[in-house]
């Protein structure tokens, strides 16, 4: 058989869900032809491979590329300042009135060319694939009128351009109430449905559709109406669901079929299940429950009685998650959360590729899936999560390169 790149001699967290926990293979080989994996096993077993390029792992540990699947990174402007203020102790509300919060995004975000968009984001996401992230999802939601948010989802594909690392897109129109629509968010909401949604969908912008589903942002009510229109349209759904009260988003969402709910520090049994039963997966985002100082946990305990699907991920955006690092991410979901290794491994590979949807090509290390790797200078693949702000990253694959 004759392949275009071997790694040899590597300790490999495949992932595989036809092999016992992590999937591991000691002393392993994996091999890749235009850019997917054709072979993967122990040495022992390995086929006779004529390889151009033959790389020793020196015994490192190879895992699947992270994922991260829920943020926002492409945004304008930042809210730094408003982070000075609530130290000197200005409240969310004083902040908001003064023009602050999630709508002084939308303004900068507005007044930003793509390419500006572009450059604001790089950055940041240069700061992700540093530490072996190879798939992102970026969300829209901060021009909450369509000329903008199509510009945020073309920004967010011209991301993809640029850097090696797959990129997906969702359309979260229905994330805030812009100010134009003076307080009615049902009118808001029907222009979305109407207007905005079928026009992001006929120029393919978004790969998924999600909504924020809270007291201060959209009702039950509103968000079947988006999600009505999105599977009319052929999308999939997520939500951010039961972050900061129990309105019922997991179930709803689970009613949709929804590939994920996301946040969830306030789902209950009957959210769980029906989670589990749909295959939604359960995103939590320790990230923004850090920030914004939430002490109501996601119930992990009932995830687990109920077999739900556990992903991690940053929830990077300016206001509740400024947070570019998916490993810090790995080691709030361990302090914070107290998922064990194994679980949170699994949370930013094979779980976060369920929650994309794109679970047959990426999240774990099988014949035929993108081969997409992330090699470790580490010992024990506790080191990942156990680190606070140290990256033991030695190289970073993005289909076979
Ligand atoms: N939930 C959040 O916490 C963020 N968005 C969301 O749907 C807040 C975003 C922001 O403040 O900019
Ligand atoms: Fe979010």
């Amino acid at each position: 058989m004759k392949v275009d790149r071997l790694w040899t001699n590597a300790r490999i967290a495949t992932l595989d869900p036809a092999r016992p926990g992590l999937g591991i293979i000691e002393s392993g080989t994996i091999a890749a032809q235009d850019g997917r994996i054709i072979w993967v096993g122990p040495k022992s077993e390995q086929p006779a491979l004529e390889t151009i390029e033959r790389i020793d792992a020196e015994g490192r540990w190879i895992t699947p590329g992270l994922i991260d699947c829920h943020t926002h990174l492409v945004y304008g402007g930042n809210r730094a300042h408003e982070f000075e203020l609530r130290l000197g102790g200005a409240t969310y509300e004083e902040i908001a009135r003064a023009g602050g919060g999630i709508l002084s995004t939308v303004k900068a975000t507005r007044a930003a060319s793509e390419e500006r968009l572009v450059a604001q984001a790089l950055p940041r996401l240069d700061a992700l694939l540093a530490e072996g992230v190879t798939t992102v999802e970026i969300k829209s939601g901060y021009g909450l009128e369509l000329e903008t948010e199509a510009r945020q989802l073309r920004a967010a594909r011209a991301l993809g351009a640029r850097r090696p690392v797959s990129i997906t897109t969702t359309f979260l129109g229905a994330h805030a109430l812009p100010p134009e629509a003076d307080g009615d968010k049902d009118k808001y909401i029907a222009r979305l449905c109407a207007q905005m949604l079928p026009a992001i969908a006929a120029e393919k912008l978004a790969d998924a559709v999600d909504a924020f589903m809270e007291g201060i942002a959209f009702s039950g009510g509103q968000t079947a109406r988006v999600f009505e229109v999105a599977k009319r349209l052929g999308l999939p759904v997520k939500l951010h669901a039961d972050q900061l009260s129990n309105l019922g988003g997991a179930t709803l969402a689970a009613r949709y079929g929804a590939l994920s709910a996301d946040h969830l520090e306030h789902t209950d049994e009957a959210g769980a299940v029906a989670m589990a039963k749909a295959g939604t997966v359960a995103v939590l985002l320790p990230g923004a429950f850090y920030f914004i100082r939430e002490t109501q946990k996601p119930p992990v305990d009932l995830f687990r009685k109920h077999r739900t699907r556990i992903a991690i991920a940053t929830d990077s955006n300016p206001g509740s998650s400024p947070l570019t690092s998916l490993l810090l991410t790995m080691n709030m979901a361990a302090t914070l959360f107290r998922l064990t290794v194994d679980e949170i491994i699994a949370a930013v590979t094979r779980e976060a590729a369920h929650a994309l949807g794109r679970q047959s090509e990426i999240g774990t290390l099988e014949v035929g899936k993108s081969c997409d790797l992330a090699i470790w200078n580490v010992e024990r693949l506790a080191e990942l999560p156990y680190r606070i702000g140290f990256n033991p990253l030695h190289a970073r694959v993005w289909r076979g390169q």
